[in-house]
């Protein structure tokens, strides 16, 4: 039998932090990297499978409609306990093995059918379970029963990439998608969106050509999960409408510092309705309650090779540790006109964004991401969202990229997950009572009763029957939808391509104004052909001469002049990451502990650190733990010399110990301290140079600071916080940390 897992209340969490209404073993702020499994959260309501019916009557202790592992023996998959699974059935020991060998041909028939197709597009994601909570303010232009004032609604999140497999890094500069399913009382609603309001592309038929584009060359299939190549560049320096987009990707947007410190955007305009039937046009937003902050680009590149798992690892371990994500859905709400405009901005445009100055941002509900899938293939890979996946309260408008994806997502799904009853799955089964009238097909596990699957019938009585907008019915909005002939071209407010992007860059500070610089300048310098950096060299002259000037000179080309007029555009303040401050819950820091030190303050800080929702973690020459002779006991070791590295760390604390001599002395002069085994160590100043050049705030105390001094760090530095002892230090880092980064390091 294999071992039960007990959730883990003491492993390195004091002992005191209180568990979360809900969630065995999950711990309330007072974070605590998670190091046991705890226990899963019971299936949502309704989406178990059927009973099953044993026709005996007997218990035999069977449980496939809620696990599919359940009595204590290993059995084949038609539930027959087996004797042995290590060798195949021979003739004799040394003889060939039998074809009758039912076993052998079950387990590696299976074996072999264990894949499924990787998404065409955002194939390598993470997901988790929460829990949507409406503030009930949105009424007014939206009818949804999920946003009432607090409607709780089970949902299913799935953050991803978009152009790496599966098994490629999560830090890759990239759009992220941001897809969240509620699984609502009146039906299931996706809203797929990205961490970017705006998209490469205007009309959905463009799709497969930036897609194909941005993919790896076919000829030799690199580079994976980048953008840094020819096609790329070569496709959207010639459709220029996706510039908007691509600078935003050039931005410090493009490296997300955690899933949980991204925005999310809806991007299409939707319709909605309310309940007397008026409309309204509208976008959604995801705020998350951390902000919105970024890699530094180094940062992104190291993590790629060693730890590529970083954004699922770190959302796993966030919602293990029982910091709960949190993001704040928000609407933009416009008048439904016939022009479907705002102040000049065309809504049906898919490359436009409306600045929150001009139309603000109003909070309808928030999300809590609180459980991690059991099973990552079951939900996470199976996970089958539409954005046409609706409920009444919400309609679509006529953005031609819209129209195409409600065709996309669900014709994706059949290749995907083998045929069109993937709703049965169970993370993908609605929370409503279903009673459709599609049957039979490939892996349909329902049984359904009755005789007369269509209408109009008497034999099933007329059953089921069409519900009226009294009782929830979806009806699409009346719109009036004009007159014209039919064509293949674009509105004319669709040609402009560059207003918006110089948007963008106007609204950037100094730092996040050098970080495109050195995108562009990156992966331009990847390309091989001269007449495609050549192309965007001129692209950007149209979003910004100076911009242009930097990058053309970083590639050693000539600058280019605009080709269009440059925009009058007033900068959108909100659109930057710089300037604010946010809660430090969940933020990662490393304690380089020396051996020699005292054991009992750096226990004492990580329990401060803990209280203030930081995740702390003690970094020694060699694993176990550091002995203190105070009553607290040892403190455990959680990273090595060997195994920490900047990147995992939000800020760096050097503990330092006192020399033999200040301690004889009752005085503890840092300057006399000795580094002990740590301080000098080579990599403990790799690790405090890249936390310096990576704007990270960095600590030294009781010796520690000899670190710093070392890698010639000075202390009147922005950041840099030297002396005192551990409480005092900690004050100061959370200041800093509330900033993010310490931006006055940039530009470098
Ligand atoms: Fe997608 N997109 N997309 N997309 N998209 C898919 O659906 C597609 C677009 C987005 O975590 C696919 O199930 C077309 C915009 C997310 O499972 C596919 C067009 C936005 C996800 C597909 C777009 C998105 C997808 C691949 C242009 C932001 C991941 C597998 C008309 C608003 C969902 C799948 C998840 C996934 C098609 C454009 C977001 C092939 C044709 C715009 C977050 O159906």
């Amino acid at each position: 039998m294999s071992e039960t897992y007990e959730p883990d209340q003491t492993a390195d969490r004091d002992g005191s932090a209180p568990e979360v209404p809900g969630r065995p073993g999950a711990a309330a702020p007072g974070l605590a990297e998670p190091v046991r499994p705890h226990a899963p959260l019971p299936p949502k309501a309704d989406q178990e499978g059927p009973e099953t019916v044993s026709p005996t009557g007997q218990a035999t202790g069977a449980q496939p409609a809620r696990e599919a592992q359940s009595g204590p023996f290993l059995t084949t998959a038609q539930g027959t306990r087996l004797a042995e699974s290590d060798h195949s059935l021979k003739a004799g020991p040394r003889g060939p093995v039998l074809l009758q060998d039912h076993h052998l041909r079950e387990k590696i028939t299976h074996f072999d059918h264990e894949r499924i197709p990787e998404r065409v597009v955002h194939a390598r994601g993470a997901g988790a379970h929460g829990v949507f909570r409406g503030y009930g303010t949105a009424g007014e232009v939206c009818k949804a029963a999920f946003l009432g004032r607090d409607v709780e609604t089970p949902v299913f999140v799935r953050f991803s990439t978009v152009l790496g497999s599966r098994g490629s890094a999560d830090t890759v500069r990239d759009t992220r998608g941001f897809a969240v399913k509620f699984y609502t009382e009146e039906g299931t609603f996706d809203l797929v969106g990205n961490n970017i309001p705006v998209f490469f592309i205007q009309d959905a038929i463009k799709f497969p050509d930036v897609v194909h584009a941005a993919k790896p060359h076919p000829d030799r299939e690199i580079p994976q999960a980048q953008s840094a190549h020819d096609s790329f560049w070569d496709f959207v320096s010639l459709h220029t409408e996706a510039t908007h987009h691509t600078l935003w990707n050039m931005s410090d947007r493009g490296i997300p510092r955690s899933y949980r410190m991204m925005e999310g955007f809806g991007v299409h305009t939707f319709r909605l309705v309310n309940q007397a039937g008026e409309t309204a046009l509208a976008k959604f937003h995801w705020k998350p309650k951390l902000g919105v902050h970024s890699l530094a680009w180094e940062e992104a590149q190291m993590l790629g090779g060693m730890d590529p798992d970083f954004h699922r690892r770190d959302l796993f371990d966030a919602i293990e540790s029982g910091a709960f994500p949190e993001w704040e859905l928000g609407v933009q709400v416009f008048p439904d006109t016939p022009e479907q405009t705002f102040e000049g901005i065309d809504l049906l445009d898919p490359t436009k964004l409306v600045p929150e100055e001009r139309c603000p941002v109003q909070p309808v509900g928030r999300l809590t991401l609180n459980a991690n899938t059991k099973n990552f293939f079951a939900e996470t890979e199976q996970v089958a969202f539409h954005p046409g996946h609706l409920v009444p309260g919400i309609d679509i408008t006529d953005d031609p990229l819209l129209a195409g994806r409600l065709f996309s997502y669900l014709d994706t799904q059949i290749s995907r997950l083998g045929g069109p009853n993937f709703a049965q799955i169970p993370v993908n089964r609605p929370h409503a009572p279903v009673n459709d009238m599609l049957r039979d097909g490939m892996h349909q596990t329902a049984v359904h009763t009755g005789v007369a699957p269509y209408r109009p019938n008497s034999l099933d009585g007329g059953c089921p029957f069409l519900a009226g907008a009294d009782a929830a019915a979806y009806i699409e909005a009346p719109v009036h939808v004009p007159a014209a002939g039919k064509s293949r071209e674009a509105a004319a407010s669709f040609s402009d391509h560059f207003s918006q992007a110089r948007l963008f860059w106007l609204s950037m500070s100094p730092p996040e104004r050098e970080h495109i610089v050195a995108a562009y300048t990156f992966e331009l310098g990847k390309c091989y052909e001269r007449a495609v950096k050549e192309r965007m060299v001129g692209v950007l002259a149209n979003i910004d001469p100076g911009l242009c000037a930097e990058v053309a000179a970083g590639l050693g080309l000539p600058a280019a002049e605009p080709t269009v007029p440059l925009a009058d555009v007033e900068p959108s303040p909100a659109l930057s990451q710089v300037g604010g401050t946010w809660p430090v819950d969940g933020r990662v820091i490393g304690i380089v502990a020396d051996p020699d030190g005292d054991a009992q303050e750096v226990r004492a800080l990580q329990r401060a650190a803990r209280a203030q929702g930081m995740l702390p973690l003690v970094i020694a020459p060699t694993g176990g733990t550091l002995d203190g002779d105070g009553d607290g006991g040892s403190v455990g070791v959680q990273r090595t010399f060997a195994t920490a590295r900047s990147v995992e760390y939000d800020a760096v604390l050097l503990a330092g110990a006192p020399s033999p001599a200040a301690d004889a002395g009752g005085a503890r002069d840092a300057k006399a301290a000795t580094p002990g085994t740590t301080g000098l160590d080579p990599r403990v100043l790799l690790l405090v140079t890249e936390a310096y050049r990576h704007g990270k705030a960095i600590a030294g105390w009781n010796g520690g600071e000899r670190a710093l001094e070392a890698a010639g760090i000075t202390a009147d530095e922005p950041g840099v916080i030297v002396g005192g002892s551990g409480e005092t230090v900690l004050d100061a880092l959370a200041g800093a940390l509330e900033k993010h980064r310490v931006w006055e390091r940039f530009p470098a």
